[in-house]
């Protein structure tokens, strides 16, 4: 095993190493040196050491021979990596007194860095956690995507609505990755396929080549680092000459900006399918470099590929890398010789599906017409498939419907396991979306409830309360996370509380801080912190949580003297760009806190905050602040959530529904530590059936009644009655997600929330019994469970802990 101190130096050896690099690899000295010069230098300085721990990692996966896990994701969303680099090497501290010595501030440089924001929320930070913690278990993986030139969007507010502009993360050198030409390969779109004999070859009309960039991801102490090769598109002729000698200069450049087209851009789109041309050639570019990637790994070690299920393990996050499978097909049929069903059944073998969502809007699915025009051989082979599936089960078509391809039913059928994200999610995805194909497999959908990193989701945004735990149980939690448990008997004792407490509160500070210089705010650190970040989305509800807080202006305003609890209200989340209803509640969230926090009647003990472009980087901030976690989707519509489990680690109980992993949450800190309402599941079903379900839950409330009023009357929009007409209408007519019906339980919640906020001893032991108890949402645990139940792979616990078993 590599030794974790051989990838370590002492301050004096870092500060030189930083010294080399800033002269060698930038060419400065540290007189000219700029802030970046400098976080490039360190971040140079930590990549370098991580290169030999990765070398000896590769080196340990070759000659163990075994099986190699692929986790093939349109999505990253990394964030920062200084801070990953240098807890994960335990070489925090000395980064922060080697650079000291050379004048220059840790914390200034650590938030120079762009965030990689490759991702639009829960499922790409799922993908980042799940890097970290296949490094810290020390399974051989690779992770596989895009290298896209522009995240996600960044968000300002322009008179309180949404404004998206490009991002620009690689403006600058991007100091983590090894660019690798020499890993290249080309992909094919559109073109015809020749038969011949029965053999098919596919002859595509035009090609892009696929380049690899590897980062290495190193887990926690340093022992181990898997690779993540993200792909970006380059033109097979960089350069037209001829157009050029003719003067033609745009059309000489024009074939490389069309290749690059593909990885140009991140889709902003969360939760709807788009099904556009160039979403299906992004998705298949990653998916076809990947797999002739691993096959070439696979064969320069076998010689043949009839054991390919025993060493590969390709686990599909979500549909969007669903054509695996048919790409798999055909490199084994039309390459490599293999009958179409020894085929399917070898792809079957390798391959496991994670299913993010239920929503109807989100399933992909593709023009039929349009997909064989873009894949034509994939198309046949997707036939192929479906005759296979109907010839072994009988019954109707599952993935050609209406025209369209299905990718969930695709990837179902070509998937030899399929999983949900939490308890809930995996039984509705067995009730609703793959019912017939449950049937049919009922041994295929399992679950595998999501998790967080508690390396980069505790310990390195949260240094207060990770000191405290330090010396209150060890230091072994961060790799071993149910032993947060250790800390439940100190739970009782009222010196532990209010140290527990002051680590909250100088991270409140820290927020407060940050909001007065950045965003010119003050807040109150002594009132409660109620934070709702995540995708701006009616499902989610922010709409519900604002008119709340209308509600509790409206009734502070009614009774001034009144026993109020204060409280700031933070949103944080962007919107799809063209989900205009979403930007809509964005606009009001916007609008009322332009009232409200005007208002001097109200303003000690209301205040609504919605900082703008809310990001990974914001997350780490925010969440460390938190007193309340807001988790109040309409239950039934949230897979799982992650957020949920990062607020309850960092000491923030819930206000939420019984919905995605808010359920087990809930059952591991302990109903009396969660602020349960709402409607289950099943009720939000049978409720729709009611005709006129919110009118009626409206003109049974006269409080939500009222704030919808205030709204139309253009309360909050000087006047205008127009801005939010829609936006009321809404809520009156359809109001599909619930808000109206849930609306009193949510505010009577939220009452309670204040009697107990109001009870500080009550609420410090609320607060730790979520750190105490939520240990087992770490992403250690939910990899053990993919290792075990999915992939057969073996990994750093499997020999000691006796509830693994595998293979
Ligand atoms: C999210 N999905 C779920 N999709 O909404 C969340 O409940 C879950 O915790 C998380 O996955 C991880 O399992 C999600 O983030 C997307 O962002 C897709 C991006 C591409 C287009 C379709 C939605």
């Amino acid at each position: 095993m590599t030794q974790a101190t051989s990838t370590k130096l002492d301050k004096a050896a870092l500060s030189a190493e930083i010294l080399r690099h800033l002269k060698y690899s930038i060419g400065k000295d540290a007189a000219h040196a700029s802030r970046r010069d400098w976080r490039m230098s360190l971040s140079f300085a930590l990549r370098d050491l991580v290169v030999d721990p990765w070398f000896a990692s590769t080196r340990k996966s070759y000659e163990a021979k075994g099986k190699r896990v692929y986790y093939l994701s349109m999505e990253f969303l990394i964030g920062r990596m200084i801070e990953d680099f240098s807890v994960n090497l335990g070489m925090e501290e000395i980064a922060k007194q080697a650079l000291a010595d050379l004048g220059q501030d840790y914390g200034l440089i650590v938030v120079d860095e762009p965030d990689a924001a490759l991702g639009n929320g829960g499922l790409g930070r799922l993908a980042a956690c799940f890097m970290d913690s296949l490094a810290t278990l020390e399974i051989p993986a690779y992770g596989y995507g895009i290298r896209y030139e522009h995240g996600l969007f960044e968000q300002h507010f322009e008179n309180g609505r949404q404004v998206e502009t490009a991002e620009k993360w690689l403006t600058h050198r991007n100091a983590w990755e090894f660019e690798r030409p020499e890993v290249s390969y080309h992909i094919g779109f559109g073109g015809h396929v020749d038969v011949d004999n029965g053999h098919h070859t596919w002859h595509p009309a035009e090609q892009v080549i696929a380049s690899a960039y590897d980062t290495p991801i190193v887990g926690w102490k340093g022992q181990w680092a898997n690779t993540l090769r993200l792909w970006a598109a380059k033109s097979i002729t960089l350069f037209d000459l001829q157009k050029f000698n003719e003067g033609n200069y745009l059309a000489a450049t024009e074939p490389e900006a069309l290749a690059r087209t593909i990885s140009r851009v991140l889709y902003p789109d969360d939760t709807t399918n788009t099904g556009k041309e160039l979403r299906l050639k992004q998705e298949y570019f990653f998916t076809a470099a990947s797999i002739q990637d691993l096959l070439r790994r696979y064969l320069s070690e076998h010689s043949d590929l009839s054991n390919l299920a025993k060493h590969v393990a390709i686990q599909l996050n979500d549909t969007h890398p669903a054509v695996a499978g048919p790409e798999l097909v055909r490199l084994l049929v039309d390459l490599h010789g293999f009958d179409m069903t020894e085929a399917i059944e070898t792809a079957r073998e390798c391959l496991g599906y994670t299913n993010h969502t239920l929503l109807p809007e989100a399933l992909e699915r593709w023009p039929e017409g349009m997909f064989a025009y873009v894949l034509p051989r994939h198309h046949q082979i997707i036939r192929d498939i479906e005759a296979y599936h109907v010839g072994h089960v009988g019954g109707p078509s599952r993935i050609f419907e209406h025209g369209e391809v299905k990718m969930g039913e695709l990837a179902f059928i070509m998937a030899h396991k399929v999983n949900g994200v939490s308890a809930l999610h995996s039984d509705l995805v067995k009730q609703t979306v793959f019912h017939d194909l449950h049937q049919t497999y009922p041994n295929r959908i399992i679950n595998e409830t999501n998790g967080i990193t508690p390396r980069r989701w505790l310990y390195s945004c949260n240094p207060p309360l990770r000191d405290l735990i330090n010396e209150t149980i060890g230091t072994e939690w961060p790799a071993d996370l149910a032993q947060l448990s250790g800390l439940v008997p100190h739970i009782s004792d009222a010196g532990f509380i209010e140290k527990f407490d002051s680590a909250k509160r100088q991270n409140k500070e820290r927020l407060s801080n940050w909001m007065q210089a950045r965003h010119g705010v003050l807040l109150n650190p002594d009132a409660m912190f109620d934070i709702q970040i995540k995708r701006i989305h009616e499902y989610k509800r922010q709409h519900m949580n604002l008119l709340e807080t209308i509600a509790y202006w409206n009734d502070i305003k009614d009774n001034p003297n009144g026993n109020w609890t204060p409280r700031v209200k933070i949103f944080g989340g962007k919107a799809a760009p063209g989900y205009y209803f979403a930007k809509d509640i964005i606009n009001l969230i916007n609008d009322v806190a332009v009232k409200i926090n005007a208002d001097p009647a109200t303003r000690d003990l209301l205040q609504i905050i919605y900082p703008e472009n809310y990001n990974v980087s914001m997350a780490e901030m925010l969440i460390p602040a938190a007193d309340l976690s807001e988790q109040i989707s309409t239950a039934g519509k949230e897979a799982s959530g992650t957020g949920n489990m990062k607020f309850a680690l960092n000491g923030a109980p819930t206000i939420g529904t019984l919905d995605g992993a808010n359920v087990e949450i809930r059952e591991h800190v302990g109903a009396e530590n969660f602020f349960l309402f709402g409607l289950t599941a099943a009720e939000v079903v049978e409720r729709r059936h009611t005709h006129g379900y919110a009118r009626q839950a409206i003109e049974a409330s006269p409080r939500i009644a009222r704030v919808l009023d205030q709204i139309a009357n253009g309360e909050f929009s000087d006047g205008d009655t127009h801005r939010y007409g829609g936006f009321v209408h809404n809520l009156y007519e359809h109001d599909y997600f619930m808000v109206t019906c849930d609306f009193d339980k949510y505010y009577a919640a939220q009452r309670d929330v204040d009697t107990a906020f109001q009870d500080r001893a009550r609420w410090g032991k609320m607060a730790a019994m979520n750190t105490a108890k939520i240990g087992w949402f770490s992403s250690d645990r939910t990899i053990e469970g993919y290792a075990r139940d999915i992939w057969g792979v073996r990994h750093k616990n499997s020999n000691f802990r006796s509830d693994q078993s595998a293979a």
